[in-house]
């Protein structure tokens, strides 16, 4: 038994030690906040479009949608003199063959406060030599096609930047140089859109004397955008083609010859490399998924999807053959300089960032051309998750004026459907003087954009006339299908459908798509699934990326009301069961009024 002196004494060690340990504890959560505060950025100006990239399960960077960030004035404690100042101090081994670069911790804070510079890790990239060697990403079979040079247009590389770091600048330009047949460059071509940093001036000047491919810099006193500078290094370039990348990127070998050879083929033909990854932190180099093809949502906003079926198919056949895309990422590209210009450029209406690549795409599938992937041809591009620059006059100004353009000009009733249900590129619209751009369409005697939904993406998520569109309202519960919000995650799949209170209002997330053939889709691609067969009838429902396959088929009864599995014969319900608590299930049909549903159809136009 203790006495009460010594307990007493012990009582009083315990209360000064768990003070002390209170006094820790408060200085490192103030310590913690205060790092936060200088390496993150005020958030007012960071505007979201939706939802965000990521890396899928096969390791397949995602887009969905972007983020805007601001502009570095904005980072606390940015020193002038740390932002002008070129800190390139490459380690030998850093970065080579494409392995990631590890910061030490000694070195995490400083990293972390100038990653706000150019959104990305500055100090792993400035520790990477310019040079550094990258893996031969490619299939076998590419190495021995692509040897027939003489016949290929000579390129002009054309590189616009902003802001850019002169690492990622110059390894972009060395990439270029040190894998690239002599023979197919013409030249590099710099444009500068009236960057604000001091090594960008004369000491890059300087530089690119010394280079071994005649390589010049054109520069902008005004922020021009990437249009507008994009259409100054092609009026400029004499190559027989034009090859455009983003000022970040790393080439691989074998990238420059098979992105040329299909337009010594036809003409008409722009030609887009598998983009690989180079990741923001560590600059490692990471090969992407080649079965992937480009597109668009609802919004507009460029996406990866899997390939099409017939795509599919074709590429079995022949792995190596450049395959169609319905649009392209756009940073990087080639395309023949007497093509670029026969259908039209660039909308020079178009501003800042963003669009382009649609506007472009559409244009030369609609005008008789076509876009393909060449998937011989890897190059790495260095994917932010958010922008480091300004937008002068905001997204509405820049974003979605250039959406605006877009849909006007080339997306006919698709066009009305976008603006519809997107008020901030409904006011950009009013606006927008297209008139020029609506004579080239005529002049070229361009296809219309349901011509190029039927023939170049077939397998759209997009109403038609013979689509149903709107609702789908459970009779029972008065609730809508809707589309699982969220991410979807790398070991998760899209997630299980479900219904909610309906909003009555024109918003996406209730609105769905059902096909002639019975897919009952929405934006993004994604389709409610079922199993085709179940052992017992109950069985949970998913919203999945579509897929084509019969367990996304449906039937609709108008007269029962119910939504039947067209290869199991369950209906779509709503789960009462204790074992799927929440979402929809399939069940035996039993007229039961949770087993019905209405389709409310929603004006598109
Ligand atoms: O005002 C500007 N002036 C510029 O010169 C704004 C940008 N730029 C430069 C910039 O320095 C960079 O070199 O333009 C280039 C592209 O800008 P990014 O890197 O900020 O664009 P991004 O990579 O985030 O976005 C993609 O979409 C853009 C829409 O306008 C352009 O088409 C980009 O080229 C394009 N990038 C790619 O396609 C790379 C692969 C992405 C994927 C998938
Ligand atoms: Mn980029």
């Amino acid at each position: 038994m203790l006495t009460p002196g010594p307990y007493r004494r012990c009582r009083r060690l315990w209360q000064a030690i768990l003070f002390l340990f209170i006094c820790a504890l408060i200085i490192v959560w103030k310590r913690s906040n205060r790092l936060e505060e200088k390496s993150t950025p005020s958030n007012k100006h960071v505007f979201r479009h939706n939802q965000e990239e990521y890396v899928d399960h096969r390791g397949v960077k995602v887009i969905v949608g972007h983020y805007i960030g601001n502009a570095v004035e904005n980072i606390p404690n940015a020193d002038k003199n740390v932002i002008n100042r070129n800190n390139y101090s490459p380690m030998p081994d850093a970065g080579k063959n494409g392995f990631p670069v590890i910061i030490e911790p000694k070195d995490l804070l400083v990293s972390q406060q100038i990653f706000q510079i150019n959104r990305f890790n500055l100090l792993a990239s400035d520790r990477i030599p310019l040079n550094r060697t990258l893996p031969d990403v490619r299939r076998k079979k590419c190495k021995f096609l692509y040897k027939d040079y003489n016949s290929y247009p000579k390129a002009s590389i054309i590189i616009v930047f902003h802001n850019e770091a002169w690492s990622t600048l110059f390894r972009t330009v060395w990439s270029v140089i040190n894998r690239s047949p002599e023979e197919l460059l013409e030249e590099i071509i710099l444009v500068d859109d009236a960057s604000e940093r001091d090594f960008l001036r004369d000491p890059l000047d300087e530089y690119i004397k010394k280079l071994p491919v005649p390589t010049k810099i054109l520069r902008s006193k005004t922020r021009i955008g990437l249009v507008h500078a994009r259409m100054m290094g092609s009026r400029e370039a004499k190559g027989a083609s034009l090859v455009f990348l983003d000022a970040h990127c790393e080439c691989t070998i074998g990238w420059l010859e098979s992105l040329l050879a299909p337009i010594a083929e036809d003409r008409t033909t722009v030609v887009c490399p598998v983009i690989d990854i180079i990741n923001d932190n560590t600059f490692a180099y990471i090969k992407s998924f080649e079965l992937h093809w480009g597109a668009f949502n609802w919004n507009l906003q460029f996406r990866w999807y899997t390939l099409g079926n017939r795509e599919l198919q074709k590429r079995k056949q022949n792995i190596t053959r450049p395959f169609h895309t319905p649009a392209m990422a756009g940073g990087l590209f080639a395309i023949s300089k007497e093509y670029f210009f026969e259908i039209g450029g660039y909308d020079e209406g178009m501003k800042i960032w963003g669009g382009e690549n649609l506007e472009i795409s559409f244009r030369v599938w609609q005008c008789g051309g076509k876009v393909v992937i060449a998937p011989c041809s890897h190059v790495g591009h260095l994917f932010r998750k958010s922008s480091p620059y300004t937008f002068p006059g905001g997204i509405g100004e820049t974003l979605y004026s250039n959406l605006a353009r877009v849909a006007m000009v080339w997306m006919d009733e698709w066009g009305d459907f976008y603006f519809k249900f997107n008020n901030e590129a409904r006011k950009a619209k009013e606006l927008q003087d297209v008139q020029q751009r609506i004579k080239l369409r005529d002049k070229l005697k361009c296809q219309s954009f349901r011509w190029y939904l039927e023939n170049i993406w077939p397998q759209h998520f997009f109403p038609t006339e013979s689509r149903f569109f709107g609702r789908i309202r459970n009779l029972e519960k008065d609730q809508c299908l809707i589309k699982p919000i969220g991410k979807e995650s790398s070991n998760q799949p899209m997630g299980l459908a479900n219904i909610n209170i309906c909003v009555n209002k024109s918003l996406t997330v209730e609105m769905f798509v059902m096909t002639e053939d019975g897919i009952i889709m929405t934006d993004d691609s994604v389709c409610l699934d079922a199993p085709e067969t179940t052992v017992n009838s109950l069985h949970k429902v998913r919203i999945m990326a579509c897929s084509g396959t019969r367990r996304q088929r449906w039937k609709y009864n108008k007269k029962t009301q119910e939504l039947v599995h067209a290869t199991n014969g369950f209906c779509l319900d709503v789960s009462s069961s204790k074992t799927f608590e929440d979402g929809l299930i399939i069940s035996n049909c039993t007229g039961v009024r949770t087993q019905k549903w209405i389709l409310e159809p929603h004006p598109w136009k």
